[in-house]
């Protein structure tokens, strides 16, 4: 089995329920939580589950989801009821919208990805874990009383918060495509929790249009919050180089000045090339290496999954970062077991493909210039001198 041996004296615990994979949201919907199941699938066919602590997920409580959300917002969503197509009915919350459809079991799906980023943040407060892994979770949009863009409850905002019971701080950062706007704006008036999102930015053009650079934390007087938030607006076709330069120097940074005492690290695969929303060009191995980097940190480390429409890849990249956790990249076969379900919906039959072949002839050119990534990270430097911990 590849040789995967489980590391001594370094636990890995890993978070799913094969439960959440089976929920649809519907017809053409780009959200497939079945993408899931072929990770799940590349992971077990590596053998990589028997180098971890592995556990089936619950749902959340009640109780541990009012932690952030309200409890209105909460009965609704247990409630909501599937619209025939034709019906005229209310869209509170922001729920039941092509973004945010109510399917069937909604929030048990809800529950249950919540509940398995909570677990995780439990085994990091507990020492029971050094890195925790939950690719259901990582649903950064979620408000305290709003669905948005596919995401209906913040683990991540649960997760943080637990943390916070054992942690005197947490630095949260987002590699996917889309602003980490809910989990940035539930921590905007404390200086517990630095986010720091990676995305795509062009104004109102690209979902969900907040996280221009100038976006720091409120800046009022006496607000601890200050300058806490960290934007990194892109423009489309970053590539590997670029990006994991970026990642670095702007997390080296952070931690240098924040000092966390956990890292929670959103893997949305939707930064990947050839993602069915995104815009990047960041492959399978760059999106490793940020996972890389925050493990060399030796900082407790909350791994979640988010975003990711070309379900093959966000396969692909989630196995390749579960071994990563565990430490056993080095020595995979980039080579897909013969043996792996849905073998045949991998097209290419390593986990690392090209660019060529990832994209296909679709070409899509870097517009980030060396001087604009720069200019980012100078005035990020500058944020940071008013960190003072
Ligand atoms: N329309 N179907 C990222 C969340 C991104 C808002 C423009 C909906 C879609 C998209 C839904 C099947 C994360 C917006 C889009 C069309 C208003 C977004 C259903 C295609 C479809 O074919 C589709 C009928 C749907 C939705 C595309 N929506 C693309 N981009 C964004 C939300 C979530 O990755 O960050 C974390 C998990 N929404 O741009 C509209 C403004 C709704
Ligand atoms: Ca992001
Ligand atoms: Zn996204």
């Amino acid at each position: 089995t590849n040789g995967i041996i489980r590391p001594k004296g370094y636990n890995v615990s890993w978070h799913s329920n094969p439960d959440i994979e089976k929920h649809h949201f519907g017809h053409a919907h780009p959200m497939k939580p079945w993408r899931l199941t072929l990770a799940k699938g590349l992971i077990m066919s590596y053998g990589m589950h028997t180098a971890m602590d592995t556990y089936v997920s619950r749902q959340a409580t009640r109780e541990e989801l009012e932690d952030f959300h309200s409890a209105d917002y909460l009965e609704y969503l247990k409630t909501a009821k599937v619209a025939l197509p034709d019906d005229d009915y209310p869209k509170d919350f922001n729920l039941g919208g092509s973004d945010c459809p109510i399917f069937e079991g909604l929030f048990n799906y809800c529950s249950m990805y919540a509940g398995a980023s909570i677990d995780a943040a439990r085994k990091l407060c507990n020492n029971e874990s050094d890195i925790a892994i939950n690719w259901s979770g990582g649903l950064h949009h979620a408000k305290k009383a709003e669905a948005s863009g596919f995401c209906y409850v913040n683990d991540i905002v649960l997760a943080i918060l637990q943390l916070l019971r054992k942690h005197p701080r947490v630095l949260y950062i987002d590699i996917d495509v889309h602003h980490g706007d809910g989990v940035e704006e539930a921590f905007w008036s404390t200086d517990r929790v630095m986010t720091l999102s990676i995305h795509k930015y062009d104004g109102l053009n690209f979902f969900p249009g907040t996280g221009d650079l100038e976006r720091t934390g409120p800046d009022s007087e006496g607000n601890p919050g200050a300058h806490h938030a960290i934007n990194v607006p892109l423009n489309d076709g970053i590539d590997d180089d670029q990006y994991v330069w970026l990642f670095k120097t702007l997390v080296g940074l952070c931690v240098e000045r924040f000092q966390p005492t956990a890292i929670v690290l959103q893997c949305g695969a939707d930064s990947l090339a050839g993602d069915r929303l995104g815009r990047f060009n960041v492959q399978v191995q760059g999106h490793g290496a940020c996972v890389a980097y925050c493990k060399s940190l030796n900082i407790p480390l909350l791994l979640v999954g988010g975003g990711g429409y070309t379900p093959r890849n966000v396969a692909r990249a989630w196995a390749h970062e579960t071994s990563i956790a565990i430490g056993c990249d080095s020595t995979l076969d980039p080579i897909i077991p013969i043996h792996t379900p849905y073998r045949t919906h991998f097209r290419h039959e390593t986990i690392f493909p090209t660019l060529s072949e990832i994209l296909a002839g679709e070409n899509r050119p870097n517009k980030n210039s060396e001087k604009k990534v720069r200019e980012i990270v100078a005035s990020i430097t500058e944020q940071l001198r008013f960190v003072n911990r």
